[in-house]
């Protein structure tokens, strides 16, 4: 079914569908990790936490794909690239100690996904070392083996990891939907550019739509259930 979106309507297919959720960490979303080292107030993406629960239980209702990710690293630092490391100049870098542990290692507490949005028994965790979660991970293969066509986005920051991954996305050949409320940034107006960026030109990169418009569609598709599509 369609659902409305900029630049125009989006063609649902639930069966061919993940929702993929980017980097939803307490480094980047709480006090003392990553995000604040950098010199962000992170109580700027704290909005984006209840609107994503729900498309996220709407998603599991379904039986949509749901692909959760996080940024991080070995802990011993070796698939960081010197230049990512050098990068940002804050208080703390990748792998110094903070106060949920090591910054953006990975089985640290700062890197856990903050509990609201838990990943299920069985729902893929992609760890990935840089901003895209296509890099240097198997996303694109876990994706394709389940016959995946449509990818819808969330998490943070939109300029940044969300950007990267439906940009890798789009370039892949998947239709990408960036979901506009289930994703925030630091800054309230790179938020807004990096959506507008995304739909620009026709849609050069993808789709932008609120969760309602998800949620709403995911509904009718149960309700009528002759409307999902065949499997290929
Ligand atoms: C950043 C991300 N902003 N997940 N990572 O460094 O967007």
């Amino acid at each position: 079914m369609d659902i409305e979106a900029r630049p125009y309507p989006y063609r649902l297919e639930p069966d061919r569908t993940a929702l993929v959720i980017i980097d939803m960490q307490r480094d980047f979303l709480q006090p003392g990790g990553f995000g604040a080292a950098l010199g962000n107030d992170v109580g700027q993406l704290a909005g984006v936490v209840a609107p994503t629960q729900r498309l996220l239980a709407a998603a599991r209702a379904s039986g949509l794909l749901v692909v959760h990710t996080r940024e991080g690293h070995r802990p011993d630092l070796s698939d960081l690239h010197l230049a990512k490391h050098r990068r940002g100049g804050g208080s703390l870098r990748i792998g110094d100690k903070g106060p949920m542990g090591r910054i953006l290692v990975r089985g640290e507490a700062g890197h856990d996904i903050v509990p609201e949005l838990a990943p299920l028994p069985g729902e893929p965790v992609v760890d990935k070392p840089g901003k895209g979660a296509f890099y240097a991970t198997d996303l694109e293969l876990m994706l394709r083996a389940r016959g995946v066509t449509q990818l819808l986005i969330c998490g943070v920051t939109t300029e940044v990891c969300v950007n990267t991954t439906a940009r890798e996305g789009n370039d892949r050949g998947f239709e990408v939907l960036v979901v506009s409320d289930c994703t925030g940034s630091y800054f309230p107006e790179f938020h807004l550019q990096a959506l507008e960026m995304i739909q620009a030109q026709g849609g050069v990169v993808g789709w932008v739509a609120p969760s309602d418009a998800i949620i709403q569609a995911l509904a009718a598709s149960a309700a009528s259930p002759r409307q999902r599509s065949a499997q290929p």
